[in-house]
């Protein structure tokens, strides 16, 4: 049994006739309705540990964050950080203090890359971009990325400089991770910092750039967006300010913003600002090559708040002298306001919807619902203010219904709020949401949720929770599908870690509202006051180690939910039900490894049945709650010819919209009736 909500479920069953007095004691009455049943891996799934990063030399667990995960074509995943934001720890005596930030110019801290092979489970450390480049620093921490069309990794922006009080200031760098050799170069310096950019591919192989924090100026948005054109010759990166352009989100005015209440029902208020494109912003492709702007992101204190209904749809133009402009038009109005840190993801089962599921309302602060900013119920702590500016955390999943251009929302669709969630497209075309906690950074939830379609239900999927995992996966935890249909889980920032001088990478850390953060008073013994204690210096490795072995055992002194600490460096791996269904699993013989648009072609499959499907879904590329790259594409069978030895010719049509399924490399699975998927072949799709 792991983590307090199974205890609470022992408990329970041992002492039925004082069910309501103890569980009420003990955990909260939703927490202990909600326990999660463990069962079969058939219904719900099966989890693995990946063996711990270790350094090769001394076996010293390797502080291997991981924030920016992608997928690779050749199957390996490549996992990228920069400085991950870790505060300086000072000592003096026995005093430890505590510093805003690191040298984002120091390659000691900005280098931390790794390859994941998921076939031997091993991380691989590799080159990291260098630290100083341009004559600036190079931190990729927090950046935005994509797999351009020939499977390199463009990476934007990220950190360069950390200000006290949350505030950053966005790099300008952009850095490319070549993979078939390995290699880091450059395409140049951007007009602005972007700190929390978003890449949104196009139909030619254009990437654009939205959003971020600018450059010298910290804590501003930049209203500009930059397209990358990896065929021009020279100037390939096209910079076009949006705030004077008509119709633009930074040229069109809120006046008045509609929420859904904790009861479910609308309520309207009043505003006079500007709308803006919030940081990381969930931006996507339609069918007809515009890119529609939803209003959700990742906004971050100190930035004011987005509350906007508002949507976008914004076209590329050329003009004929090969000028890029853009236009915008309003979408329709969504029902509730934008949030922060929920997932978005393009709905696999229903082409050109989007759907947003999750988030924060009314609040861009991550500490929210952390108990170190004191009592929910108490109007003088923070915790207490937030509450009262109404701030939460969605249970809703809202969608862009392309069809009919309106918003829909199920404001009760997830068993419990989640926030740091992702959404993970499987073959089968259920969606894993997956990650995240009940805030932000506090209460994490274990328990995946297989959302299952089904056109019967409000929002078009039914939800199934699968059995937990073991590790919290909070703010800046990564998921992504990998070839052989499993989901890999790694990553998550409870808190911000400390560096000291000598590398050492503290993780028993909470933030303090007196000393800004503090070491973790732990303790194995839950909710027994000032029984916890710091972990000596000399005893750090132990307790890494020791976490690991059982990581629901620690608790920060005075909490009742399992310590997260600062970041988690152990990734798991997830297998959905599908791979147990009954019978041999198909296997892809023989498929092309490059298609083009609206063609057909023969795929050779080995056990497969008559109502199978083949589908092909594009590399992941995951960080902060939002996979830039997986999309889904249901590849229509034109004929279906058994062989006598038990081998299918599946003549199939190729995608024919490129603005959905823009070009580059792709996972082909093939599932068979039963909803058994093969591993993948990977195919590069080519205009
Ligand atoms: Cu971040």
């Amino acid at each position: 049994m792991k983590h307090d909500k199974s205890r609470c479920m022992a408990c329970i069953s041992v002492f039925l006739t004082y069910i309501v007095a103890v569980t009420i004691s003990i955990c909260d009455w939703k927490q202990a309705i909600a326990s999660p049943v463990i069962g079969a891996k058939e219904e719900m799934g099966l989890w693995e540990k990946i063996p711990l990063p270790r350094e090769k030399m001394t076996g010293k667990i390797l502080p291997l964050q991981s924030i920016h995960t992608s997928l690779l074509p050749n199957g390996k995943v490549l996992i990228v950080n920069g400085s991950s934001n870790r505060n300086t720890l000072k000592r003096e005596g026995n005093l430890v203090g505590f510093t805003d930030g690191v040298n984002t110019s120091d390659q000691k801290v900005v280098s931390n890359s790794a390859i994941f092979d998921p076939e031997t489970g091993l991380f691989n450390l590799i080159a990291s971009p260098p630290a100083s480049q341009y004559g600036d620093s190079n931190d990729v921490f927090c950046n935005g990325h994509i797999q351009l069309t020939n499977g390199d990794v463009l990476f934007v922006g990220g950190s360069s400089l950390y200000y006290p009080g949350e505030q950053f200031e966005g790099s300008k760098q952009t850095n490319i991770y070549h993979w078939q050799d390995n290699k880091w170069s450059t395409i140049g310096k951007m007009v602005e910092g972007r700190w929390y950019p978003s890449l949104v591919p196009l139909a030619d192989g254009k990437i654009v750039i939205f959003s971020g924090q600018k450059f010298d100026k910290p804590s501003q948005i930049t209203p500009t967006i930059d397209v990358y054109d990896p065929a021009a010759t020279d100037n390939k990166l096209h910079h076009i300010d949006l705030s004077s352009v008509s119709n633009s989100p930074f040229n069109t005015k809120i006046t008045k913003y509609q929420y859904i209440n904790t009861e479910g029902k609308p309520v309207v208020n009043t505003a006079d600002v500007y709308d803006t494109i919030d940081l990381y912003p969930r931006v996507f492709p339609t069918a007809d090559g515009k890119l529609l702007i939803t209003g959700d992101g990742a906004g971050k204190f100190p930035l004011e708040v987005h509350k906007s209904n508002k949507t976008y749809l914004m076209s590329i133009n050329k003009n004929p002298s090969g000028e890029l402009s853009v236009s915008f038009e309003a979408g329709a109005d969504r029902q509730d306001i934008s949030k922060v840190y929920g997932t978005a993801v393009p709905d696999p089962n229903n082409e050109g919807d989007v759907l947003l599921i999750g988030g924060i309302l009314n609040t861009n602060n991550i500490n929210f619902g952390k108990p170190q900013l004191g009592s929910l119920d108490d109007p003088n702590s923070a915790n207490g203010k937030l509450k009262e500016q109404k701030a939460r955390i969605a249970k809703s999943l809202e969608r862009w219904d392309s069809k009919n251009k309106t918003w829909i929302i199920v404001p009760d669709f997830l068993d419990k709020p989640r926030a740091m969630n992702e959404a993970v497209i499987l073959p089968n075309k259920n969606i894993l949401t997956i990650n995240g906690g009940e805030y932000a950074e506090y209460k994490q939830i274990y328990e995946p949720l297989l959302m299952i379609p089904d056109g019967a239900v409000p929002g078009g999927y039914k939800t199934k929770p699968m059995n937990p995992a073991s590790l919290p996966r909070l703010y800046h935890n990564g998921a992504l599908l990998l070839p052989d249909a499993r989901v890999l889980i790694i990553g998550g920032n409870a808190s911000r870690a400390a560096r000291e001088a000598d590398g050492t990478v503290h993780v028993d850390v909470v933030p303090d509202s007196k000393q800004y953060y503090a070491l973790a008073k732990l303790t194995k013994t839950p909710q027994i006051k000032d029984s916890g204690k710091i972990i000596p210096e000399e005893d750090y490795n132990k307790f890494l180690e020791d976490y690991y072995k059982s990581p629901e055992s620690y608790f920060a002194e005075g909490d009742s939910v399992p310590f997260a600490p600062a970041e988690i460096w152990q990734a798991e791996i997830f297998s959905p039900p599908y791979l147990f269904k009954p019978g041999v699993r198909p296997e892809i013989k023989n498929a092309p490894q490059t298609i083009k648009y609206g063609e057909s072609k023969m795929a050779l499959v080995k056990n497969a049945d008559e109502k199978g499907s083949l589908v092909l879904i594009k590399l992941g590329s995951i960080t902060h709650s939002f996979d830039y790259g997986q999309t889904l594409a249901d590849l229509k069978i034109e004929k279906n010819r058994q062989d006598n030895d038990g081998k299918a010719h599946i003549k199939f049509k190729t995608p024919e919209n490129a603005n959905l399924y823009p070009p580059g490399y792709y996972m082909m699975f093939y599932v068979n009736g039963i909803g058994k998927p093969s591993i993948a072949k990977m195919v590069k799709l080519e205009s």
